[in-house]
C-alpha cells in the first residue's frame, strides 16, 4: 500500500521542500496552506510524480481545520505520516515592547494550530494502530534567545507536546519525533520581519545557513527508518552556527 503523508505549511520552505522530496519518492501527499495559488501551482507539479491533493486552510482556525480534514477525498484518508511544519515567528521585540497581535499569531499558529490538525488527524492512526507524526520544532524549543521570548516559549509548546504525544500515543504503536533545526533560509524571516526582505536577508549572509532541502532530506530519513526505529528528536544546525546567538560569520 502507498504510503499517504500531510504535510501542513506546504508552500514554502521546509514544508515544500519536504512535499517535493516525498513526491520523487512516490509518497501520496495532502498539502496544506494558506495560499491557495502556491498549493495550485505545487499540485500540478508534483501530480507529474505522484497522487496529490491540497488543502487550504488556516491551522489557527479550529472550525476550518475541522471541515478542511472532514472534506478529504475517500482515498487520501488513511494518513501514515503527519508532518506538523505550518508556523512561523512573528516579530523579534523584547516581551516589554513586544505586540500582542503578533504573540496571538505565534501561540494560535505554533501551538494551538498544531494542536487541532492533530487532534483530527490521531483518531484514524490510534484506530490503525499504525502513523508517523513529525512536529517541527525549532532550537528555540530547546533554548531562548534575545527578543525571542514569545516564539521561544511557542516552540518550547511543540517540545513538550512532541513528548506528550510519545507518551500517550505510544501505547497505539505510533510514533513521534520532533526536528529541531536552526537557521533555515526559508521565507521565514520575510514573515518575522513584515515583509522586510533586506533586513531578512542579513539572518542568512555571512555564511552557510541550512536549506530547506537539508531539512527535507532529514525528515526523510527519520520517517523511512524501519517501523521498530523511533528518532525521538532531532537537533540540526548550520555548521557555522554554535547557538541561537552564536554565529562564525564572515
Ligand atoms: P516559511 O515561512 O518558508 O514557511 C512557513 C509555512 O507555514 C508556509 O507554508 C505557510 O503557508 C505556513 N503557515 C504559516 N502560518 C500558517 C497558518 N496560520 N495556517 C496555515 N499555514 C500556515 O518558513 P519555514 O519553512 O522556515 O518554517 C516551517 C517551520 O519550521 C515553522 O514551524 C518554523 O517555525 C520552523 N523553523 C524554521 C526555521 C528557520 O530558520 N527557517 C528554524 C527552525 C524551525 P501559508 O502562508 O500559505 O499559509
Ligand atoms: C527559527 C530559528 O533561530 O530564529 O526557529 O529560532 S531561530
Amino acid at each position: 500500500m502507498k504510503t499517504t503523508a500531510f504535510i501542513t505549511g506546504a508552500t514554502s520552505g521546509i514544508g515544500k521542500a519536504t512535499a517535493e522530496l516525498f513526491a520523487k519518492k512516490n509518497i501520496r501527499l495532502i498539502l496544506c496552506g494558506r495560499r491557495a495559488e502556491r498549493l495550485l501551482e505545487l499540485q500540478k507539479e508534483l501530480s507529474k510524480l505522484t497522487e496529490v491533493t491540497t488543502l487550504q486552510f488556516d491551522v489557527s482556525k479550529r472550525k476550518e481545520v475541522e471541515a478542511a480534514i472532514k472534506s478529504l477525498p475517500e482515498n487520501f484518508r488513511k494518513i501514515d505520516i503527519l508532518i506538523n511544519n505550518a508556523g512561523n515567528a512573528h516579530g523579534l521585540s523584547t516581551i516589554q515592547d513586544g505586540n500582542i497581535d503578533d504573540w496571538d499569531a505565534m501561540l494560535d499558529i505554533n501551538v494551538k494550530g498544531l494542536l487541532y490538525v492533530s487532534k483530527a488527524i490521531i483518531p484514524q492512526m490510534t484506530e490503525r494502530n499504525n502513523g508517523f507524526i513529525v512536529n517541527i520544532g525549532s532550537i528555540a524549543a530547546k533554548d531562548v534567545y534575545p527578543n525571542g521570548n514569545v516564539y521561544c516559549a511557542s516552540k518550547h509548546a511543540v517540545n513538550a507536546l512532541n513528548k506528550g504525544m510519545r507518551i500517550d500515543l505510544n501505547k497505539h504503536n505510533i510514533r513521534v519525533a520532533a526536528i529541531h533545526p536552526g537557521a533555515v533560509e526559508t521565507e521565514f524571516s520575510d514573515v518575522r520581519f513584515k515583509g522586510d526582505t533586506e533586513r531578512a536577508k542579513t539572518v542568512y549572509a555571512g555564511y552557510k545557513a541550512l536549506q530547506a532541502e537539508d531539512i527535507a532530506d532529514i525528515i526523510y530519513f527519520v520517517v523511512t527508518r524501519p517501523y521498530h526505529v523511533n528518532i525521538e528528536d532531532l537537533v540540526v544546525y548550520p555548521t557555522a552556527q554554535a547557538t541561537a546567538t552564536i554565529l562564525n560569520k564572515e
